[in-house]
């Protein structure tokens, strides 16, 4: 299954490696064909290549939108050598055989990322490129396809392990491989289109992602596990620079994505913010004057759980919060930048992980929530739903005041991004009880009602940081005993979406207890 290599095609937009691959081919004995721009950048390079216009006979024409289109091209690519029928059709019409291709795409997903204009991303739709690779991909019984140029050495690897020859194990490999990278490229193309004609995202579109790590397993140690990248570039853990630290892992990351989006949702103009994030769910969320008083107030809600947390910052990492959290073990710490005296402190410490986002990432953006069910996928709008003061319907004979409604509209940012049922108590722009994940709302009331008991005893508080708080609840409350549970825990005023069959009854209970109560008309389920 050995198939010595004799004739490359190589085009590629990408043209990273490009001289070096071509000179340790040549100097193989490889003979090198190429698209204009590739044949150029290779005959600058001293390289001797013959011109894919040559092979075909036509030109590249119509703004290259017709370069390798042509039987020249795809009959050495797709021909069956040891077929005597393709091989008399080689030999009738004149066609060499081509051993191996060389191709990175023109390159449409950096296109939109930029935010290009419609024409420059349709112009920017390779169509010769994946047809060739598709071609090989599927001939890897004789063809040997490279799609990335992260793959170049692996090549140069294979050919010197076998005599300037590669193995059917290495190209079946590169056509999983090139597969991969037109269904991926494809679905980039769909979700684009889908995007520009403002068709509700998730309908007729396809979705695919591009490899960008493996990880060392999944969510437990005996799954395997995979990082693919969608494209977009968008601020977050998929784009972040490492600074320091061992490999993310699968929770890590879970984890790092799930606490930038929630402080993402606190621009910098409303002063520093943080988020601790344990298990996928907040539990510790605040506002400071400083970026360390924020941290602080953040870790105070729940300093038990915070340790082995992610923290996420809404601003550039500074000093002194940098040696707030280094006095606990942290695995993660995510920001829009760091400063170098930041990063001294952090380098003492190994296992910490350091990522610089660019930027922070916007939670008005349309984008698709994925999840696997048995037997297919869910596909949604991601939940970029948000409200202002205005949009709150005061239910209750007490309306609330200025106080509470700032921390009101802090507390339903933060249970957007709580597991359902979702409780958060909030006082002066920090949770002060973080209820998660239970089954029953009543339920997550009194255990972030709990949580909150616990850390008055820890900090030595003669009353729990709950009393004079606020409340936000995900979905309405069924019944008045989860609003009555937080009205004992102290809160004065809840935010919550209503539309239960049983308003009628929760708003008494309100008005009794001297509650003031607001609606958003706006759900935030995370199951
Ligand atoms: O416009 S195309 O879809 N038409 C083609 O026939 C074709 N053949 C190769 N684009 C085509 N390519 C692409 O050109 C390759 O995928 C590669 O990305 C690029 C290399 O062009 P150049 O060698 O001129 O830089």
């Amino acid at each position: 299954d050995l198939v010595p290599l004799r004739r490359a095609l190589i085009s590629v937009s990408d043209k990273t490696g490009l001289a070096e691959l071509g000179r340790a081919l040549a100097g193989r004995g490889v003979e090198l064909l190429s698209t204009g721009g590739t044949a150029a950048a290779l005959r600058e390079a001293g390289l001797g290549v013959v011109d894919v216009a040559e092979v075909t006979g036509f030109p590249e024409m119509m703004d290259g939108r017709v370069k390798t289109l042509h039987p020249m091209v795809h009959g050495g690519l797709l021909a069956l050598r040891d077929n005597p029928e393709h091989a008399k059709a080689m030999a009738d019409h004149g066609i060499g055989a081509i051993d191996l291709l060389v191709v990175n795409l023109y390159p449409f997903e950096a296109t939109v990322a930029k935010g290009a204009d419609y024409e420059t991303c349709i112009e920017n739709i390779d169509i010769g490129g994946p047809a060739m690779i598709r071609a090989a991909a599927k001939n890897h019984a004789f063809v040997g396809v490279v799609v990335d140029t992260d793959d170049y050495a692996a090549l140069l690897a294979e050919l010197d392990a076998n005599g300037g020859a590669t193995g059917l194990a290495f190209r079946q490999k590169l056509a999983l491989t090139a597969y991969s990278r037109t269904a991926a490229y494809d679905a980039a193309v769909s979700g684009w289109m889908a995007g520009a004609l403002e068709e509700t995202a998730p309908r007729r579109r396809a979705f695919a992602g591009t490899l960008a790590q493996t990880l060392r397993y999944g969510e437990n140690p005996h799954q395997k596990a995979a990082f693919y990248t969608d494209g977009t570039g968008r601020p977050g853990v998929a784009t972040a620079r490492q600074w320091q630290g061992k490999e993310l892992s699968y929770n890590n990351i879970n984890d790092t994505d799930a606490a930038f989006e929630l402080v993402s949702e606190f621009l910098p103009g409303g002063g520093p913010a943080c988020a601790i994030i344990k298990h996928a769910n907040p539990c510790g969320v605040a506002r400071g004057a400083s970026l360390k008083e924020a941290y602080s107030r953040a870790f105070d809600c729940d300093r038990t759980s915070a340790f082995g947390g992610i923290v996420a910052l809404n601003m550039k990492l500074d000093e002194e919060t940098a040696r707030a959290i280094a006095e606990i073990f942290t695995e993660v710490v995510i920001a829009p930048g760091a400063d170098d005296a930041a990063k001294q402190v952090f380098a003492a410490k190994k296992n910490l992980r350091l990522l610089t986002a660019d930027g922070l990432a916007n939670p008005a953006q349309p984008g698709l929530a994925v999840r696997q069910v048995s037997g297919g996928f869910l596909v949604q709008d991601k939940d970029n739903g948000r409200i202002g003061p205005d949009d709150l319907q005061v239910v209750t004979k007490r309306a609330p005041t200025e106080t509470e409604i700032a921390d009101m509209l802090f507390a339903w940012k933060v249970a957007k991004h709580v597991k359902s049922n979702a409780i958060v108590y909030v006082k002066d722009g920090a949770t002060v009880g973080v209820g998660a994940g239970q089954m029953s709302r009543v339920d997550s009331t009194r255990i972030a009602a709990r949580k909150s008991q616990d850390m008055a005893e820890a900090l030595g508080l003669s009353m729990p940081p709950t009393k004079g708080s606020v409340v936000a609840s995900d979905a309405f409350f069924p019944f008045p005993d989860g609003l009555l549970t937080a009205a004992e825990a102290g809160a004065t005023a809840v935010i919550q979406p209503g539309g239960s069959m049983r308003d009628d009854q929760v708003i008494a209970a309100a008005d009794e207890a001297g509650l003031a109560m607001v609606f958003t008309g706006m759900r935030h389920f995370r199951h």
